[in-house]
């Protein structure tokens, strides 16, 4: 959770077109474009450097460069995503990471792998099953991690979840943010866990960046508590992004 750099992209207008599960109306082109706006001032507040690539008309949720790749201290990885009308935001991406890391992989065939369903831990990088991830997709990324030096670990999604991290979040080398349907799974028995409070799971989806922990700011109840806990939060209007099933991590890339 401490890192120099982020890498975000412009909401492009079609963003109001982006995939989600329910709908629950469109979101605005506006509002998303301040709901990012804003988390990139945070960002630059929280002491990263922010490269904003540009918006991408045709891909709708290409705001959400968490999922075409992963990127680590030791290099990045070129993913596969899930969702069809996403997996050609890899290549979008590609050139700038290139640019950006000495050791690019790509993820090997067969499968498919979202960067939503990966949580990088001191212990492990976790990746969970999701209808985005599939097996194939995971065991490849294991090889990837391997030649970074990194030990990868498979673990399941709850059902119904669009990726691991809508679930959860980590909080510190020990504390893990998560809803009480993925801790009752058990695959954070190597952490202590703080659970979402009933009603508020899409906040579990917080981001800690160096010494502030990002919520959205719909979530009060989970704003008080780790206010209580500790932890130096900064509230981030995360409604409209909400809308197409979104979050604090889904918008950047951070090493
Ligand atoms: C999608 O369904 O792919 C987007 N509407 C939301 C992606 C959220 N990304 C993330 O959690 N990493």
């Amino acid at each position: 959770y401490n890192f120099n750099s982020v890498i975000v992209r412009t909401p492009s207008r079609s963003v109001v077109n982006g995939l989600r599960a329910d709908d629950r109306g469109n979101p605005t082109y506006e509002g998303v474009k301040a709901e990012h706006d804003a988390y990139i001032d945070a960002m630059r507040a929280a002491g990263v450097e922010v490269t904003v690539l540009p918006a991408l008309e045709e891909f709708p949720d290409s705001i959400f460069v968490e999922d075409p790749a992963l990127v680590f201290t030791s290099g990045a990885i070129l993913l596969r995503p899930g969702a069809e009308t996403r997996v050609k935001e890899t290549a979008e991406i590609t050139p700038t990471l290139r640019e950006m890391f000495d050791t690019v992989l790509d993820l090997p065939s067969p499968g498919f792998a979202d960067g939503g369903d990966v949580l990088t831990t001191p212990k492990s990088v976790m990746i969970g099953l999701s209808a985005r991830t599939d097996k194939a997709g995971a065991e490849a990324l294991i090889g990837c991690l391997d030649k970074l030096g990194l030990k990868g670990e498979v673990v399941a999604t709850p059902k119904g979840v669009l990726h691991f991290k809508t679930d959860c979040s980590l909080l510190d080398d020990e504390n893990v943010l998560s809803t009480a349907r993925l801790a009752q799974s058990g695959v954070f028995k190597n952490f202590k866990q703080i659970i979402i409070p009933e009603g508020e799971e899409p906040a579990a989806n917080a981001l800690r960046v160096n010494d502030v922990v990002m919520v959205g700011s719909d979530f009060p109840r989970t704003i008080e508590m780790l206010d209580k806990l500790g932890y130096k939060v900064v509230p981030m209007k995360t409604t409209e992004i909400g809308k197409i099933d979104a979050g604090l991590s889904c918008m950047s890339l951070r090493w």
